[in-house]
């Protein structure tokens, strides 16, 4: 341990995607005494057995969790509202049906889409290049705002959609939160002219030419601090000096990942294929 006091450090968990069984095994390993911040990145939910226990388990865990929302997380308010039809891969309905679906919708909707504490920034998905950790916290809570008010069903309606591609300062109502929506939470991928790509989801060994990994942009202002993400899962587990990518395809038969944010010990728990990479 690096750490020189008993504090507990920090743990960041990668996409969870309704393992829940899983986390469990993690956290025994990882946090045995059930004292760890825990950070996850996203993906709480959908297409893993077991959403409506994860959701459970982190609004249980109040202050001791912080979450940023993914873009499965964004679907389940979605699709609980009627904005979008249920995918058939969805593994949301006992959500739906459960006694405390309010509430639990209430608790997703009002989580952030950034946080930035001790020199780590986590998102979901990504950030563009032009974006500090403070403005990406900024903009993240204008996203925030609109879902934690009383007009979030409203927003849900006009917050789907893949333009623009590319984020401008002078982006304006809801364009300018739907680029902040998709930046944060389905980035992979950066073209020549600066525009977020939707189609390719291999890793960033595979990226078609004039493709760049988002976090490979040149001149990205966020490389100052270590920036968390999910989202990748073809990526695998990244971990550069100022870069942590957790999404080990828990929900595909790869593993769920924490990483301890202080000395950066890995703890992995090898799951079971919930579903096949084919029906994605
Ligand atoms: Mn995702």
């Amino acid at each position: 341990m690096t750490s020189p006091t008993n504090t507990p450090q920090p743990l960041a968990i990668g996409d969870l995607q309704g393992c829940n069984a899983r986390l469990g095994a993690l956290l025994h390993r990882a946090d045995p005494d059930n004292s760890r911040p825990l950070w996850f990145a996203g993906d709480l939910v959908n297409r893993g057995p077991h959403s409506l226990a994860a959701l459970r388990r982190l609004r249980a865990l109040g202050d001791r969790a912080t979450v940023v929302l993914g873009n499965h997380d964004l679907h389940l308010l979605a699709s609980a509202t009627g904005v979008r039809k249920t995918h058939r891969s969805d593994t949301l309905d006992d959500v739906m049906l459960a006694d405390d679906r309010t509430a639990l919708l209430d608790w997703v909707r009002t989580r952030p889409l950034a946080h930035l504490a001790d020199g780590h920034l986590m998102v979901h998905a990504g950030v563009f290049a032009q974006w500090t950790p403070e403005e990406t916290v900024a903009l993240a809570a204008e996203v925030q705002a609109v879902l934690s008010g009383p007009h979030w069903v409203d927003f849900l309606r006009v917050m789907y959609g893949n333009t623009p591609t590319r984020w401008s300062n002078s982006l304006s109502g809801d364009d300018r939160l739907r680029t902040i929506v998709n930046g944060l939470t389905r980035m992979r991928f950066i073209d020549a002219e600066g525009g977020m790509d939707f189609e390719v989801k291999e890793g960033a060994d595979e990226a078609p030419p004039g493709l760049t990994p988002w976090f490979d942009v040149a001149n990205r202002r966020t490389a100052e601090v270590t920036v968390i993400f999910g989202h990748w899962s073809t990526l695998g587990l990244l971990i550069r000096p100022n870069l942590l990518g957790l999404d080990t395809g828990c929900v595909w038969g790869g593993s769920l990942t924490a990483v301890s944010l202080s000395d950066r010990e890995v703890f992995q728990v090898k799951c079971h294929r919930e579903r096949d990479p084919s029906a994605h």
